[in-house]
């Protein structure tokens, strides 16, 4: 996977060519995608303002000619699912006033924004299948709670920003039910009927999955389950709602939504998923969300789960989303941390990057993350190896943009599939019965983990490691705002990359082995880099005439 060249020539070369590549690759990829599309692609970037436009290298040493421009990283965000977090009554059920309890906690971690999945009225314990948009769910408090939240975050530095589904109610939701009364009925273009629009039934969905689920002697689409039907985004009564939605909880004091299954807003059938028409109305329907969002606050963040490759992805930043979670990503780097092995993060990303600059006219902001709600944890994903999680935490968080942790990662929580098992209560204290404690299920995976209240005194926990790396992105804005570049090292144990941003060039080295490395910075040419900024060890990190020492499993960042 991994193209190494040898030659200093071929790596100061590499970047055009490697533009050239992208822009063909993305032609290929995204043959769906419109005329203008291909073109926006075809076209190398240029050196627009921005905040990572042309940078002034030593003589001799270049990581690029040019940086795609960015937008600004507004800091180290993090996913909460209420119901597991943080229990204020004792009814043993997380709640609003809960997190409100642990708004100094998040502070101290060094967290900048809070994701709050489902807040809304639902039939489901998380949530995803809502009954009423305008509405807190009860289990978690009163829209007063939520104000006080929305207050006490805000004047920590905090923003916070919650999951918006869009593109589904609950099957209980007084919409539906009416809709499903009959032709008639005032609701029913809300969804689609197969019988009304002559649906064939044996249609499927997206990944060969039943769509069509039946009501009586009409059958409904549900994309994701006969629980969820979808709304009819055809229909302008829906598109007017949904903005009426977004535009409540903007009022009410939201800095931003988190978009449910954004894609799949018009991605409901097999036919679908090649189909060009789908990746235009998505953009279409998104770029009138945004609008809409913008009237009532326009520096609204707006992050959509786009849970697809990057040529998908990229219409939605045009003028439409802020971020699209980067899944592709997330693969990458657990993939290095558990096999101890570098993958092409810089090359990679650098391609990615030049190509959402462009669709979103150099507007987009990254949102890497490593795991979140519909994933294993990290801790489990790499084989509950406290190394291998900790050096994962080092990628990510020395990534661009705004980087996404899930809610008790940065303690080691554990958890495989099945979903409740993702989704577990938070383990604050050693005695599982203390305060705030959240019980509404069993921390069945998490029976060996350290608690917060421990870790918080230990100075080599987990908790602690992710509060300093955390805390280097706001000491150096470059490891935010700035690009990244790939950086050739003959060792497939190291992973390095270059970060730049204006006059600011650094360069991230991780030792993802159980082993000591020395490499020898210089071995395609002369690098500039003289100085240790930042280390995630205490010892054993030496750089002398671009040697670099680095013990097991650690991290340095070059200037
Ligand atoms: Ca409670
Ligand atoms: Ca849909």
């Amino acid at each position: 996977m991994r193209s190494r060249s040898s030659k200093r020539a071929g790596r100061l070369a590499g970047l055009s060519l490697a533009l050239l590549l992208a822009s063909a690759l993305l032609l290929s990829a995204c043959s769906d995608s419109g005329a203008q599309d291909k073109q926006d692609q075809a076209v190398a970037p240029k050196t627009e303002a921005g905040n990572a436009a042309a940078v002034k290298e030593p003589e001799g040493f270049a990581f690029t000619d040019t940086m795609a421009p960015m937008g600004h990283s507004s800091g180290v965000w993090y996913e909460l699912f209420v119901r597991s977090f943080n229990d204020s009554n004792g009814d043993g059920v997380g709640d609003l006033n809960g997190v409100t309890n642990k708004l100094d906690y998040l502070q101290e971690l060094g967290i900048k924004g809070i994701w709050l999945m489902p807040i809304n009225p639902s039939p489901s314990y998380h949530g995803y299948d809502v009954t009423d948009q305008y509405a807190v769910n009860p289990d978690y408090g009163t829209l007063d709670d939520l104000k006080r939240l929305l207050d006490e975050a805000h004047k920590r530095g905090i923003k916070v920003i919650m999951d918006l589904v869009v593109n589904h109610t609950s099957s209980k939701h007084p919409w539906f039910l009416d809709s499903a009364k009959g032709k008639d009925s005032k609701h029913r273009d809300w969804y689609t009927w197969a019988e009304d629009k002559e649906i064939s039934l044996s249609s499927l969905g997206p990944s060969g999955q039943p769509v069509l689920h039946a009501s009586g002697k009409s059958h409904y689409l549900g994309m994701f389950s006969q629980d969820m039907p979808d709304l009819n985004f055809d229909n302008p009564e829906v598109r007017q709602e949904m903005v009426k939605v977004g535009q409540f909880w903007l009022k009410f004091g939201m800095d931003g939504l988190r978009l449910d299954a954004a894609k799949h807003i018009y991605e409901d059938f097999q036919s679908s998923v090649d189909d060009p028409q789908t990746s235009v109305k998505n953009k279409a329907w998104w770029q009138e969300f945004r609008q809409g969002m913008d009237a009532v606050n326009k520096d609204a963040y707006l992050i959509g789960e786009i849970w697809d490759s990057m040529s998908v992805v990229g219409p939605f930043l045009d003028h439409a989303l802020n971020s699209g979670f980067n899944f592709d990503l997330s693969k990458i780097l657990l993939d290095s941390a558990k096999n101890e092995r570098a993958n092409e993060v810089g090359s990679t990303l650098n391609r990615m990057f030049t190509y959402f600059s462009k669709q979103s006219a150099g507007a987009f902001v990254d949102a890497p993350f490593l795991s979140n709600h519909d994933g294993n944890r990290v801790m489990s994903e790499v084989g509950s190896d406290p190394n291998h999680a900790r050096m994962a935490a080092a990628m990510l968080l020395t990534m661009p943009g705004n980087p996404f942790l899930y809610y008790g990662e940065e303690v080691g929580m554990e958890g495989m599939k099945p979903d409740e098992r993702l989704r577990e209560p938070m383990i604050w204290a050693a005695d599982r019965k203390s305060d705030g404690q959240t019980t509404w299920e069993a921390a069945s995976s998490n029976g060996n983990t350290v608690s917060v209240a421990e870790q918080l005194k230990d100075p080599n926990s987990m908790f602690n490691f992710y509060k300093k790396l955390i805390s280097w992105r706001y000491e150096e804005p470059a490891l935010g705002d700035g690009g990244i570049a790939p950086f050739e090292i003959a060792n497939e144990g190291v992973l390095a990359y270059g970060r730049v941003s204006g006059d600011t060039t650094l360069l991230v080295v991780h030792n993802l082995t159980a082993t000591k490395q020395a490499v020898d910075l210089n071995a395609n040419g002369e690098v500039p880099f003289t100085k240790v900024r930042f280390q995630s060890v205490d010892e054993g990190i030496a750089l002398q005439g671009g040697q670099l020492e680095l013990p097991p499993y650690s991290t340095v960042i070059l200037q």
